[in-house]
């Protein structure tokens, strides 16, 4: 039995899973913040806040997480003992400060008390700002004053409100002593990765790319940006390593629950990093989407450029070279606004396949948007809403939102042949035949839902056994549904994209 282990901290829980390289078998294990730790008072992930733009959580509540997550994988019967290789996957973008005492507690932690009360003393800030937080728009417009386009043209991004270096920056100049208080600034995949450890752990190039600091050009920290962000954060930030690089071996600690002395850990990255590896999309030519509450479309890059209208990213990709990543806020947020304003049940919103081949268009922002960016929310419908059927306004969000992909997807220059999706919405299959025929491209899906946990699994396997991620992808990443492209819908459809590029533009 060779079993290696994915752990995936994400927005709303933690989630495992465990895979065994020689069966080919998953199983997976699973902690919800809101469900199974209500004293956190934060249902959704994160704590509430007066102020829309401000997202932050608690650190103490995803320690809490990870002790119960390994409760339950010991009470359930999983052979933690036989878990070869441990790796993660982290929330993208979120930071947690840290002071001097981390690494002494790090290293005596007691086994008879839990992670929390041992390690809380160490928070040098109490909250953690997270990817969904958009407060530092200050921060943005100076970087981008003093650096212009080489932040984008060096970090892969322009300075952008959720990124991690304008997060720390804010936290600089608003809280100064507690800034100077913090010895170590991690990211959420490189904190929990220090948690398993027992010492403080490196920043991968997956995850690293999403800070704004890291130099994609020498993949290493970029020391002008460092420095311009916060003063003296070059000594707080962790190494940056490749994706591929050892952590380091299990803490004591967690012998506890059963795992063997020194199981090796391979760096954490990203959950678009993961996803990307556990959607078995590592290669050029083949895209991943991840329809959740926000729709991330990604993939792997021939070489390294960047988006000249600035809404996509590009990131370490876990299986070497780069990978892009563009992030639709209005994903099933928008889907399940005009569910329920429509008053429809998941069967009838499905049901948009057999709708009139009307041409209607929406620009779908009911929440702000990221791409193309719009800061004020507001729908706009080109046919007039009130005059169309039901099924016609649920397919012109559907077919909108996929053009609207196709579209800003096009900085990338490449054909996507395959496009593997995964998320709720991914269920639908209206919405995999929409996404087949605007792209053109075989649509599949594969069976673990959890990718970014899957990927991470797979990231330990690769590290610390002999398998490549080609053998690994034919065992774990198999498509279980394919949807062929039609091709008779492809005039319809660049007709429509013109028309929707069209409307994009008036409207900004
Ligand atoms: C990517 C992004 C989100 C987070 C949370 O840039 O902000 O996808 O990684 O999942």
């Amino acid at each position: 039995m060779a079993l290696y282990l994915g752990i995936d901290a994400s927005t709303q829980g933690i989630k495992s899973e465990l895979i065994d390289i020689e069966r080919g078998t998953t199983s997976g294990c699973a902690v919800n913040f809101g469900r199974d730790l209500p004293q956190y008072g934060s249902p959704d992930g994160f704590l509430p806040n007066p102020d829309p733009l401000v997202r932050e959580s608690d650190p103490a509540m995803w320690l809490d997480a990870l002790d119960l997550l390994f409760t339950r994988l010991k009470e359930s019967g999983a052979p933690l003992e036989k878990v070869a290789g441990i790796s993660g996957s982290g929330q993208q973008h979120g930071t947690v400060y840290l002071n001097a005492g981390f690494g002494r507690a790090l290293r005596s932690l007691d086994l008879g008390r839990g992670l929390v009360e041992q390690l809380n003393p160490c928070f040098s800030r109490k909250r953690s700002p997270i990817w969904m937080d958009r407060s530092t728009r200050v921060e943005c417009d100076e970087l981008d004053a003093r650096f212009g386009g080489r932040i984008r043209a060096v970090t892969g991004s322009p300075a952008i409100e959720r990124f991690s270096g304008p997060q720390i920056r804010k936290f600089s100049k608003e809280q100064p002593a507690a800034y100077a208080e913090t010895a170590v600034i991690h990211l959420v995949s490189s904190f929990f990765a220090s948690v398993l450890c027992g010492e403080s752990a490196a920043i991968d190039h997956g995850d690293g790319a999403g800070m704004n600091l890291l130099n994609l050009n020498t993949l290493q920290w970029d020391l002008e940006i460092v420095g311009f962000t916060a003063p003296g954060l070059a000594a707080k930030l962790p190494p940056c390593v490749s994706s591929t690089s050892k952590a380091g071996t299990l803490s004591p600690y967690f012998e506890k629950y059963g795992f063997a002395p020194n199981t090796p850990v391979a760096v954490w990255s990203g959950d678009n990093p993961n996803s990307l590896i556990g959607l078995g999309v590592s290669g050029p030519g083949c895209a991943g989407l991840s329809l959740g509450t926000s729709d991330t479309f990604f993939g792997a890059m021939r070489e390294f450029h960047t988006d000249p209208d600035g809404f996509g990213h590009v990131f370490g990709n876990p299986a070497g070279g780069f990978m892009s990543l563009i992030c639709f806020t209005n994903g099933s947020l928008a889907r399940e606004k005009v569910r329920s304003e429509l008053d429809l049940s998941y069967e009838e919103f499905d049901a948009v396949g057999e709708a009139p081949d009307t041409e209607f268009l929406m620009l779908p922002y009911f929440e702000a948007e990221s791409t193309p960016a719009v800061l004020k929310p507001g729908a706009v419908y080109g046919f007039d809403a009130g005059k169309a059927s039901k099924q016609e306004r649920v397919r012109a969000l559907l077919e909108s939102q996929i053009l609207s992909m196709r579209l800003h997807s096009g900085w990338l220059g490449e054909t996507f042949t395959r496009i593997r999706v995964t998320g709720g919405a991914s269920k639908s299959a209206a919405l995999r035949r929409i996404i087949a025929d605007v792209f053109q491209a075989r649509v599949e899906t594969i069976s673990v839902g959890n990718s970014a946990g899957l990927g991470a699994a797979l990231r330990a396997a690769n590290l610390f056994s002999s398998r490549s991620f080609d053998d690994l992808d034919a065992m774990f990443c198999a498509a279980t549904s394919v949807m062929e492209p039609d091709p008779a819908a492809k005039a319809r459809y660049d007709r429509m994209l013109a028309a929707y590029r069209k409307m994009e533009q008036i409207n900004r």
